[in-house]
C-alpha cells in the first residue's frame, strides 16, 4: 500500500526519511513545499525539495540541517571576490542541482519533471513531487514589511516579528496532479503530515485550491505529528512565530490549526496532557528524532496508528 507524506524541509525530511526506510521499495510518495523556492543568481533554487531529496539519499549535511554533506564552497569564496551576493550560501556541489533545474526548466520541462529526475539520478525508489508545477511564493509580513521568504529566514535569520503570512500565487496554482490522483487512489494506507512548521512549510501547500478538500475527501486517514516538545519547536521559528501570531505554543494550537482536516494527531509524551482535550485520536510518543533508530521508530508509529484508523 502507499503512503503520501506532506513534508516542507530540515524537520519533516527526518520523518521522511525513517518512512522511506520502513516502507517496501516503491511505497512512498512525498509531496514538498515549494513556497520557499526562489531564483538567486539567476538559478531556481528549490530549498525543500533539495533538502528532502538530499536526506532520502543520505548525502544531507547533517550538522547543517541543508545541503550537502563533505560540501565545499570555492564558488561563493569567489563569488564574494568579484562583488556578488554571498548571503544565501551555494556550495560547489550543491550548485550543480540548481544549473540543472534552471537549464530543465528553461528547456520547457516541469518542476515534476525535473524533480522525478533528480530523484532518479540519486538513486531514490520512492516518489518525489513539487506541491505544484506553478510558482507558489511564501511572503512573510513582518513589523519591518513584507520579506520575500529566504529574505526573512535566511537574510533576517527570522528576527523581524511576523504579523501575517501568505503565499502568492497560491490561488491561482494547480495541485501537482500525481498528488490528487495519489488521493483519489482506494490504495493509499495514510497522509502524513510531517512535523515541518505548519504555518510556513505546511500552509502553503493547504493554501492551493482544491488539495484540502482531497485530502479530507481521500479515503486514508491523515495523521499530523506534532512540531512542538514540551512548549517548544525542536528546531527552527516555529514556536516564535506561534508567539507572534497570538498563539500557544502548543502541540493543541498545531492540532486545532488543522483541524478537520485530522483523522489522528501524534504529539510527544511530554505533551500527553493535552491529549484529552483534542477532540481527535492521538498518541503520544518520543517524537524528537536524533537518531537514525527515532526516525524509524516514530515512522512505525505513524503507520501503526494509520493501519489502526482505517
Ligand atoms: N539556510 C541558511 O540558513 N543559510 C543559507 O545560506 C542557506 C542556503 C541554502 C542553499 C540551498 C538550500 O537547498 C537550502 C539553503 N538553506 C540555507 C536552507 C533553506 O533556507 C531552508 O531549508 C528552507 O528554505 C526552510 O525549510
Ligand atoms: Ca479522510
Amino acid at each position: 500500500a502507499q503512503v503520501l507524506a506532506l513534508c516542507g524541509g530540515i524537520g519533516g525530511a527526518k520523518l521522511a526519511l525513517g518512512l522511506y526506510r520502513t516502507l517496501a521499495p516503491g511505497h512512498l510518495t512525498v509531496a514538498v513545499n515549494t513556497g520557499d523556492d526562489f531564483t538567486h543568481l539567476g538559478l531556481h533554487v528549490s530549498p525543500d525539495i533539495d533538502t528532502v531529496a538530499y536526506t532520502l539519499a543520505g548525502l544531507n549535511d547533517t550538522e547543517r540541517g541543508w545541503g550537502l554533506a563533505g560540501e565545499s564552497w570555492h564558488f561563493m569564496e569567489a563569488l564574494g571576490r568579484l562583488g556578488g551576493e554571498t548571503w544565501f550560501q551555494l556550495g560547489d556541489h550543491d550548485l550543480a542541482t540548481h544549473v540543472l533545474r534552471t537549464q530543465r526548466l528553461a528547456a520547457g520541462e516541469t518542476l515534476s519533471q525535473v524533480t522525478a529526475a533528480l530523484a532518479a539520478r540519486l538513486g531514490l525508489h520512492g516518489r518525489l513531487l513539487p506541491m505544484s508545477d506553478d510558482p507558489v511564493r511564501t511572503l512573510v509580513d513582518t513589523d519591518e514589511g513584507r520579506l520575500a521568504f529566504q529574505n526573512y529566514f535566511v537574510a533576517q535569520r527570522c528576527r523581524p516579528r511576523v504579523t501575517a503570512i501568505s503565499f502568492a500565487g497560491a490561488k491561482e496554482a494547480k495541485v501537482q496532479e500525481d498528488v490528487l490522483a495519489l488521493l483519489a487512489d482506494g490504495t493509499l494506507a495514510a497522509i502524513v503530515i510531517c512535523p515541518s512548521n505548519p504555518y510556513l512549510s505546511v500552509d502553503p501547500m493547504l493554501a492551493i485550491p482544491g488539495l484540502r478538500a482531497a485530502l479530507k475527501a481521500s479515503p486514508a486517514p491523515v495523521i499530523a505529528v506534532s512540531p512542538i516538545v514540551a512548549g517548544k519547536a525542536v528546531k527552527g521559528p516555529t514556536a516564535k512565530i506561534m508567539e507572534e501570531l497570538g498563539l500557544p505554543v502548543s502541540s493543541r494550537a498545531v492540532a486545532e490549526h488543522y483541524g478537520d482536516l485530522l483523522d489522528g494527531f501524534i504529539l510527544d509524551d511530554s505533551d500527553a496532557v493535552e491529549t484529552a482535550r483534542l477532540g481527535v485520536p492521538t498518541v503520544a510518543t518520543r517524537t524528537l528524532m536524533e537518531t537514525l533508530e527515532d526516525r524509524e521508530r516514530l515512522a512505525r508509529s505513524v503507520l501503526n496508528f494509520a493501519s489502526g484508523l482505517r
